[in-house]
């Protein structure tokens, strides 16, 4: 076997392999709540591909990063602490951790309406807590009242609620949660790792009546900046009420320079907070609110046309995120007849149907080609 390092067939592999890799710019990837990042980060990340975000003794600049986000998209949101973290799944865990740690002779328990996203499961798996699902329809928030009723009868150590869930875009009631965690002492999760970088404009905008924000007795607040941020993937923020709620994040690590580290991964690409915070500058709080317009405005394009279509049903959009369905296929067999014309939408199990997240690269002409797809795929001419 020859074990020599072979660089003309890793590039041969690697050009190949990158002319069968869909990217955002083709307009084939509609259902994914990712976007193509900001040239800008692609830069910074690329410059700054060595550093090591979990050390900022040798690297300053990753707190200085780290800082300039958490200021930046802070501000939107009244919030002034928090923590860069790798996405939405770490963001979640990370905070249902911290919970976890500050609460004092409650059950192991989180309450969460059933549109929660999986990673809720995924962190209460890791950490052996129970979590119970109020049952809730998938297009609607969940009611304040019965969040209480729950929260009364299991007496859980933590709440997660959803800014923009992810099979629907459903904004829960923050404000009214926050209400209820404050009165029970609990800690309130908001996920709003979809919609954190939609909403305040959005409702600044007047699309959409609920806003966001660090109110009272919300605890946390995730905001996927690798989502509608722009920036490179891996990286999210997660926003704490109070400073000291960062201490419980950080774990000793004697061996690193500072003694400790915080987050919970080690290693992690320094480059990814580096770019976003440039991306943020880049973009600013004015960039970001025209891109949330042009999108929900596009959003309510594909919907207008898709009600349209005899055999589809189309739900009015919350925020940029399409929910729609045939009344002769299955959403499974409608989403393969998409992916076989190499159309890249998600599905909304939870709706039987299929999910397309316009996102900052979505244009009107790449949905033209899927309202198109779908008039061939049920022979409307
Ligand atoms: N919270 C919400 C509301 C989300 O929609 C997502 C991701 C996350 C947290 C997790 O974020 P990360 O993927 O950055 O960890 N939703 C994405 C989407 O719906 C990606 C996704 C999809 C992740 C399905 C897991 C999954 O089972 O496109």
């Amino acid at each position: 076997m020859n074990t020599a390092g072979n660089p003309e067939k890793a590039r041969r592999w690697l050009e190949e392999a990158r002319s069968r890799t869909p990217h955002h710019s083709d307009g084939s990837i509609l259902g994914s709540m990712t976007t193509a990042p900001h040239p800008i980060g692609v830069e910074a990340f690329k410059e700054f591909i060595h550093v090591n975000g979990n050390d900022p003794v040798i690297y300053p600049v990753v707190e200085e990063a780290s800082r300039i986000l958490i200021e930046g998209v802070g501000a939107l949101l009244g919030a002034e602490h928090g923590i860069h973290t790798s996405g939405g799944t770490e963001s979640n865990i990370l905070a249902l951790y911290i919970g976890r740690r500050i609460s004092r002779g409650r059950e192991n328990t989180v309450v969460a309406p059933s549109s929660v996203h999986r990673s809720i499961d995924k962190a209460c798996l890791l950490m052996g807590c129970r979590l119970v699902k109020i049952p809730v329809d998938p297009l609607k928030p969940v009611d304040p009242g019965v969040l209480e009723e729950y929260v009364r009868k299991h007496k859980p150590f933590a709440v997660v609620v959803t800014a923009g869930t992810t099979e629907a875009g459903v904004v829960d009631p923050v404000k009214e949660a926050g209400e209820i965690a404050e009165e029970h002492g609990v800690f309130l999760h908001v996920d709003a790792a979809y919609g954190g970088l939609l909403i305040p404009f959005l409702h600044r905008r007047g699309y959409l009546a609920e806003d966001l924000r660090m109110y009272p007795g919300v605890s946390s607040i995730s905001v996927d900046m690798h989502k509608n941020g722009c920036a490179p993937i891996p990286s999210s923020i997660l926003f704490l009420s109070r400073r000291d709620y960062i201490e419980e994040a950080c774990f000793e690590m004697e061996y690193m320079p500072r003694g400790r580290s915080c987050g919970l991964l080690g290693t992690r690409p320094g480059g990814a907070v580096i770019a976003a915070a440039a991306v943020f500058m880049t973009i600013g709080a004015k960039g970001y609110e025209e891109n949330a317009v042009r999108m929900m405005e596009n959003a309510l394009y594909l919907h207008e046309n898709l009600s349209h279509l005899p055999m589809i049903t189309s739900y009015k959009p919350i925020l940029p995120l399409n929910v729609f369905k045939s009344t002769i296929y299955t959403y499974e067999e409608l989403f393969k007849a998409l992916l076989d014309r190499k159309l890249y939408v998600y599905k909304s199990p939870s709706l039987q149907a299929l999910r397309v997240v316009v996102m900052p690269h979505v244009e009107k002409a790449h949905l033209d080609r899927l309202i198109n797809a779908l008039k061939s795929i049920h022979g409307v001419q």
